[in-house]
């Protein structure tokens, strides 16, 4: 009875939470609709949100955005406008705009729109469609004062990242967050596997529209199961997803078509095309965001590369997008990282970063740092003046014998084995339901994992200090199959000690002792292991490298704990399965390629982590 009682007082403080920001909207802001013609003719449909006091001038916050600008169903005003509540409370001009083809946008979509470099006359792509609409809002919003910044998270950071090629002069302060920089690294693939979890998000944008609309125009493929592992176990080959899609969903016939990194992937990446970047640019990402890692810290690499702007980077203890929420208390499943986290960046970072290129003209006395970043191990943030830290050294462990992860290589060659069978992969989670997208897993026990026989277990010895790894790590295994083809997915795991603290509110199964938390994961496809757009067979049983980057982290394994590695061949259904027989696309791969093989690690395997010295 109590548990119902809280519920119900949580949801009458969020209904007035809404309600009041509702009315903020209403009270402290006019908004208009219309629409902008980009240089070849297209209108893109546009919503402005202007502050009624007419007596200042205010800078323009603009974000175009695939998921529409004027949510149908919503009321008439959204009930959050701006990047968050401080911004629109001080007052700024807010702009959302549908991105051609979508919603009541005109134009044709295209997945990641590739950049034309050196568009001639009525050429377009994402850069020109901002460029063109950047120029229109300067000229025709009364009381702007010139300056505009870009924000975006997912999608939306992936059009903001696109605002920073050939910016418009008046473009002062962009911040992608979340930013999608490739699909064949972000969201629908890590290394080459196809992300079987995003099956279903293939829709959204899988279907044409004929004409503007603010009605769904696109449909999700009913299932009839809340089993997410044995539905996909049960479909078996991906071909036989088809049959839950209309024939004409164009996005998943371009995931079957483009099984490697070619020309249609190569494309649409936008890291290649991050240089000589003007706006000031702040990334954003969250340390546990399951669905673009990878786009936040590679954008932020390539600008500071070929670039000579201000540039700086924040991850938090977020999963996807968790920093633009009003989270109270911040967790990611089990493991809790502090209280008004989100709330805390949005008003002195985000706040601070608009207000410093949009109101001061970069001056101002708010110095952000080159990278905030929130160390996962102690709960505290750290700033430093380069990523990663100028004073960070690399540092080897290696895969030995009897589980364990040495800082020396044994001079025997040794190996473990394990026998990788596709009928029965290893949870990516204990609790796969059927979502929308993963986001919830990356800091989930993986004691479940550990007992499993085809899940290979290397720690250290319980630390006598604090380890601080704050920057990629690099897993340079050396590999061997009975097969042709393999997955090999690398965790890091922070293995807490038997008596561990539990956090505050902790419900009782939330123990924390003897907790396998994930800290880092990824998978590299082996066929890729040489070359993502030149996919290559194991030769059977001859031993191979497989060399795999995990994005960063930023880390402190305490004192008492252990650091762990595991490595397994399976990851599902976050990832599709592998046959483990080489055929030239998965996707096309028929049941009887799936095959069980005996996989083995050398223990001349290694882990290159970055540690920062006290
Ligand atoms: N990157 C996220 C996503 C892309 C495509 C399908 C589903 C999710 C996002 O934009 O939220």
């Amino acid at each position: 009875m109590k548990s119902l009682k809280i519920l119900c007082l949580l949801f009458f403080v969020g209904f007035v939470a809404f309600a009041q920001d509702e009315n903020y909207v209403k009270e402290n802001y006019n908004k208009t609709e219309t629409t902008i013609t980009m240089r070849d003719g297209v209108k893109l449909f546009t919503v402005i949100y202007s502050p009624k006091d007419s007596s200042k001038k205010y800078p323009i916050l603009f974000q175009r955005t695939p998921y529409s600008c004027a949510p149908y169903g919503e009321s008439e005003f959204r009930s959050k406008i701006s990047p968050n509540e401080f911004l629109m409370k001080e007052g700024n001009i807010i702009v959302y705009q549908d991105v051609r083809g979508r919603w009541m946008s005109e134009g044709v979509y295209d997945n990641m729109r590739a950049y034309i470099p050196n568009k001639k006359g009525k050429q377009i792509d994402e850069s020109s469609d901002t460029f063109d609409s950047i120029n229109w809002l300067v000229k025709n919003i009364p009381n702007n004062n010139g300056n505009v910044g870009i924000w975006g998270i997912s999608y939306p950071g992936f059009y903001a990242s696109c605002s920073l090629i050939d910016s418009h002069p008046a473009l002062k302060a962009v911040s992608p967050q979340a930013c999608i920089a490739d699909f064949f690294f972000d969201d629908f693939h890590h290394n080459g596997a196809y992300l079987l979890s995003y099956w279903r998000a293939t829709a959204l944008f899988g279907y044409e529209k004929t004409q503007p609309t603010d009605k769904p125009w696109y449909s999700f493929p009913e299932l009839n199961s809340k089993d997410q592992y044995q539905f996909f176990l049960d479909a078996g080959p991906l071909g036989n997803l088809d049959k839950y899609y209309k024939e004409d969903n164009v996005f998943w016939q371009q995931l079957k078509k483009h099984s490697s990194y070619d020309e249609f992937w190569k494309s649409r990446g936008i890291i290649q095309h991050l240089k000589n970047v003007k706006p000031a640019v702040m990334f954003v990402g969250g340390l546990f965001d399951a669905e673009d890692l990878y786009g936040p810290f590679n954008s932020y690499e390539a600008v500071e590369k070929n670039s000579s702007n201000y540039n700086t980077i924040v991850y938090g203890p977020w999963s996807h997008g968790d920093w633009a929420r009003t989270i109270e208390r911040q967790a990611i499943g089990n493991v809790y990282f502090g209280d008004n986290i989100s709330r805390d960046y949005q008003r002195d970072i985000e706040t601070n970063f608009f207000n410093k290129f949009l109101k001061e003209n970069g001056k101002g006395e708010n110095n952000l740092p080159e990278a905030y970043m929130f160390d996962t191990g102690t709960n505290q943030w750290k700033s430093y003046a380069q990523w990663p830290p100028k004073n960070a050294e690399k540092k080897s462990y290696f895969l030995q014998s009897n589980q364990r992860l040495n800082e020396k290589a044994e001079k025997s060659s040794t190996f473990e084995e394990f026998i990788s069978d596709p009928k029965k992969p290893v949870p990516y989670s204990e609790d796969i339901k059927m979502v929308f997208t993963p986001r919830k897993y990356m800091t989930d026990d993986q004691r479940f994992a550990a007992r499993r026989p085809d899940v290979l277990v290397f720690e250290t010895p319980v630390l006598t200090e604090d380890v601080l790894m704050a920057g990629p790590i690099f897993a340079k295994l050396n590999v061997s199959t009975t097969g042709t083809d393999a997955d090999w997915i690398v965790k890091v795991i922070d293995v807490f000690p038997p008596d561990a603290e539990d956090y505050p509110e902790t419900q009782e199964y939330l123990k924390m002792g003897n907790y396998f938390m994930m800290v880092r994961s990824e998978v590299m496809r082996g066929r890729f292991r040489n070359s993502f757009s030149n996919p290559e067979p194991f030769t059977p049983n001859e031993k191979t490298a497989v060399n795999i980057k995990l994005q960063d982290i930023n880390h402190t394994f305490k004192k008492g704990h252990k650091i762990q590695i595991q490595i397994q061949s399976t990851w599902f259904p976050l990832i599709d399965l592998n046959p483990q027989t080489f055929v030239p696309n998965i996707f096309e791969a028929k049941t009887e390629d799936f095959k069980k093989q005996t996989h083995k690690v050398y223990n001349d395997s290694s882990i290159e982590f970055t540690i920062l010295k006290k």
